[in-house]
């Protein structure tokens, strides 16, 4: 009487009569064979224990927080140090059947952040009421505005979806995305996420990029300004100019198709970023997504763009500079004759 239990996420589901050991893992995870014991290690899985009774069922459920909490070893023991309940429903002579359920984390969408103490709040409430179990990372560099200190405090409220990732000084969009990337990556993230926090990215957008990634077939989906159905919204018309002929220059120069090349507001599948050499991502403003982009397409990654209405923000200020222009102009041109090897 085993069967699995699917919870909307992503979930491994193992049986078993009375005691351990488990008897089924599901197949469809090639990296995760039996006795390879590092998955089950992420902070983040939670593991839901349910014990069948004659009568009914009773259930625990656990979260990792660091590595070496509850996790399933080589013999398939379940080892659980921290976790009486867990361990005492195991034990429990009235239990029929054990399911052991292991949910990991599928989406969390990535923030970088530099004084936006206005606007962090409203966007963390928003992507935390969002369908679909988003989990966000903020990577805040050292914000002299205390914007780290807002998410401290939300992150009470919102204990196992919201994380802060803190640097010391303004080191840059780019490194600040690869810095999440690698944090997203080593925690078994399906599907990554790049977004402002100036909502001048939707957030409700989100589940379209996603809905691109999950089910169209695309491993890049880009929020795109310059494709049929996107829009610009009161941007000054300098800056509009200046960021459309940006992306016709970098065509030209790349010559690859995506419409919006600039564009900061992506899905990415899980095995994009594995495959990148993230150490060899050399830039940090608009070049750096140029960068991703055109390095995911040399890869053979598939790209779609879909449409959005991008809205220039209106509390705080941009932190867009001449030096950052400079960087991508001159960026696309040594791009175009960079050797792009896998990772
Ligand atoms: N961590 C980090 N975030 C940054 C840095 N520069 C900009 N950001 C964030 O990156 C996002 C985009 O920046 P923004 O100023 O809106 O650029 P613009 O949209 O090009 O004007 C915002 O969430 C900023 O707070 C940086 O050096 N480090
Ligand atoms: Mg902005």
């Amino acid at each position: 009487m085993c069967r699995s239990h699917a919870v909307g996420m992503k979930a491994l589901s193992a049986c078993s009569h009375a005691s351990f050991p488990l008897v089924a893992i599901p197949a469809g995870y090639p990296s995760i064979g039996l006795g390879n014991n590092v998955i089950w290690r992420q902070p983040n899985t939670v593991f839901h224990v349910l014990c069948m009774t004659n009568i009914g069922h009773k259930e625990e459920k656990y979260q990792n927080k660091e590595s070496s909490e509850p996790h399933i070893d080589e013999k398939l023991q379940i080892l659980c140090h921290n976790c009486p309940n867990v361990v005492n429903l195991l034990q429990d002579q009235s239990c029929r059947s054990i399911f052991v359920i292991l949910i990991m984390p599928e989406k969390v969408v990535i923030i970088p952040t530099y004084n936006e103490k206005e606007n962090i709040e409203k966007m963390v409430r928003k992507v935390m009421s969002l369908d679909g179990n988003f989990h966000l990372l903020i990577v805040d560099d050292g914000s002299p505005d205390g914007t780290a200190d807002i998410v401290k405090q939300l992150q009470r409220e919102f204990l196992d979806r919201l994380f802060i990732e803190e640097r010391r000084g303004k080191l840059g969009l780019g490194t600040a995305y690869i810095h999440g990337f690698k944090w997203a990556l080593i925690r078994n993230y399906d599907f990554i996420f790049e977004m402002d926090c100036d909502f001048s990215h939707n957030p409700d957008d989100l589940i379209r990029l996603y809905d691109a990634c999950a089910n169209k077939k695309a491993d890049v989906a880009v929020g795109s300004r310059y494709i049929k159905g996107g829009k610009v919204s009161n941007w000054p018309w300098g800056r509009l100019l200046m960021s459309y002929f940006a992306s016709v220059y970098v065509r030209l120069v790349l010559w690859f198709n995506v419409k919006d090349t600039t564009a900061g507001f992506k899905c990415y599948k899980r095995k994009v970023l594995v495959t990148i050499d993230l150490d060899d991502i050399r830039f940090v403003g608009y070049a750096f997504q140029i960068e991703m982009k055109y390095t995911a397409y040399k890869l053979g990654f598939k790209i779609r763009e879909v449409p959005i209405t991008f809205v220039d923000r209106v509390e705080g200020v941009s932190k867009m500079s001449t030096k950052i222009f400079k960087e991508a102009f001159w960026g696309v041109l040594q791009m175009r004759f960079k050797k792009i090897n896998r990772k």
